[in-house]
């Protein structure tokens, strides 16, 4: 039986970082990492890929370039967890042993939950989505071909990774249809299943004037529960009707972001609470009953936005506090739910988002991100990139925290300086 001081199960964002980072910290021959895909996505990318400023393969990377050097890297999928023998089942019926567990495993896409949505993906090339490897590459075609009609961008109703993603495509999309002539026949409606536009209150007022000062719809409460390509209409049900009454739209293009949920190995698991999520402590990340399992990234239940960014701010409270429990010492670190959603509005302009638990702004540059801003544009489209593969993969990008306190040094009251 294989034995591993540390597994890790998923290499993506969360789970490269923290492979990495342990193999630093206890040689890389004791860690093991399970993870069935040859190549590592740069998802945060796909917003641009969609909207045509990037190309598809600078947002992919061989897992095989990004895994510890010495690890031991298994190419296959976890099918369950026994977190009481201390073992993580794979595809081939093997029982891989751990000291230490990292649960990894983000988000699956539920595509069968709106009827008729893999079909349409399949068949219709005005229905696109950006949460998808092959569905992101219809998007930017779909964009440059729209003729006029209803432009309809949806989010569903279920937790989803990188909550700001739905609206930044529709941003991109009305942009370049002003500048190419197409925007008086465009209709742009977003059909949200929430309520707001955004769950922070300062990026939420921003956001809203964009919406109004370029003429774009917001239906809230709208939830996409079925698509019908042959006839290229859209029907949602509206949230707030007790008879759960549903309204048909036509569309001449539709950017879908589907149902998620962790995956079923992780649903079915012991690990979860009743929500499906992995049941950690939101503060140390350390699970609830098994205290040689950790989380990190979307697949947990720390109660803030699921992006990149929180998983990079994640790492590095994962890795201080389970290097105590390895060493029998109390944990010190303290995950405040830092998260960051750069909420590009047009070609050169975005609103950075970064907040705490409790929807604080905790902003890292010492000016005003709630306006939009040409430098951040430039930040999540030129900078994220080169932070993300040339320091987070190999456990070097703990988020911008530090660079936070270090801006705002005697700038702020008492009140904005972290606690640590
Ligand atoms: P992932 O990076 O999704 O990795 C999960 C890994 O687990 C995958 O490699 C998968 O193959 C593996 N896995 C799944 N099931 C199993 C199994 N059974 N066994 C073994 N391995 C398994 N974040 C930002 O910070 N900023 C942004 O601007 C931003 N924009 C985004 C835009 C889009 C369109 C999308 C889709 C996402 C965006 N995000 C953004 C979110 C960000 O990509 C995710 O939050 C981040 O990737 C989460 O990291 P993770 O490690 O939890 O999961
Ligand atoms: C970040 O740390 C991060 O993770 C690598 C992202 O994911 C791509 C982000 O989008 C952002 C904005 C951050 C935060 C970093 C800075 C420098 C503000």
């Amino acid at each position: 039986q294989r034995h591993f001081k540390i597994l890790v199960v998923g290499a993506g964002a969360g789970g490269c970082s923290v492979a990495n980072k342990f193999a630093h910290h206890v040689g890389g021959e004791k860690v093991g990492v399970i993870e069935p895909n040859d190549e590592h996505y740069y998802q945060p990318m796909w917003t641009l890929v969609g909207g045509g400023v990037k190309k598809l393969q600078d947002s992919v990377q061989k897992m095989s370039k990004l895994l510890p050097k010495k690890g031991t890297w298994m190419k296959t999928k976890a099918v369950a967890f026994d977190p009481e023998k201390c073992t993580v089942t794979t595809a081939e019926g093997e029982e891989v042993k751990y000291e230490y567990l990292i649960v990894a495993t983000g988000l699956q896409l539920n595509y069968n939950k709106v009827k008729g949505l893999p079909e349409a993906f399949d068949t219709d090339p005005t229905v696109c989505s950006n949460y998808d490897y092959n569905y992101v590459q219809k998007t930017w075609p779909a964009i440059q071909n729209f003729k006029g009609g209803n432009a309809i961008f949806t989010f569903p109703n279920t937790p989803i990774k990188c909550a700001g993603a739905p609206q930044k495509i529709m941003y991109l999309a009305e942009d370049w249809w002003r500048k190419n002539g197409m925007r008086e026949k465009a209709n742009i409606i977003f059909n949200s299943s929430l309520g707001v536009i955004f769950g922070v209150k300062k990026y939420a007022n921003s956001l809203n004037k964009v919406i109004e000062s370029r003429g774009m719809k917001i239906n809230y409460k709208r939830n996409l529960i079925e698509v019908r390509p042959e006839t290229r209409e859209a029907i949602f049900q509206n949230l707030d009707s007790p008879t759960g009454e549903t309204e048909t739209f036509k569309y001449e293009f539709l950017h879908v972001t589907p149902p998620m949920s962790t995956p079923d190995v992780v649903r079915d698991s012991p690990l979860v609470d009743a929500a499906g999520f992995v049941d950690v402590d939101k503060n140390t990340l350390q699970h609830k009953k098994y205290s040689n399992i950790f989380g990190i990234g979307d697949c947990t239940n720390a109660p803030t936005s699921k992006t990149a960014a929180a998983a990079a701010a994640q790492c590095g409270i994962l890795e201080t506090n389970l290097r105590a429990v390895m060493a029998n010492k109390p944990m010190t670190a303290q995950y405040d739910g830092y998260t960051s959603c750069p909420l590009i509005t047009a070609r050169g302009k975005c609103i950075l988002a970064e907040f705490d638990f409790d929807g604080n702004p905790l902003e890292t540059f010492p000016i005003n991100q709630g306006k939009e801003r040409m430098t951040m544009y430039h930040m999540k489209k030129d900078v994220m990139p080169q932070i993300y593969w040339h320091m987070m993969m190999n456990g070097h990008w703990n988020g911008p925290g530090v660079y936070r306190k270090l801006m705002h040094l005697g700038m702020d009251g008492p009140e904005k300086q972290p606690a640590s």
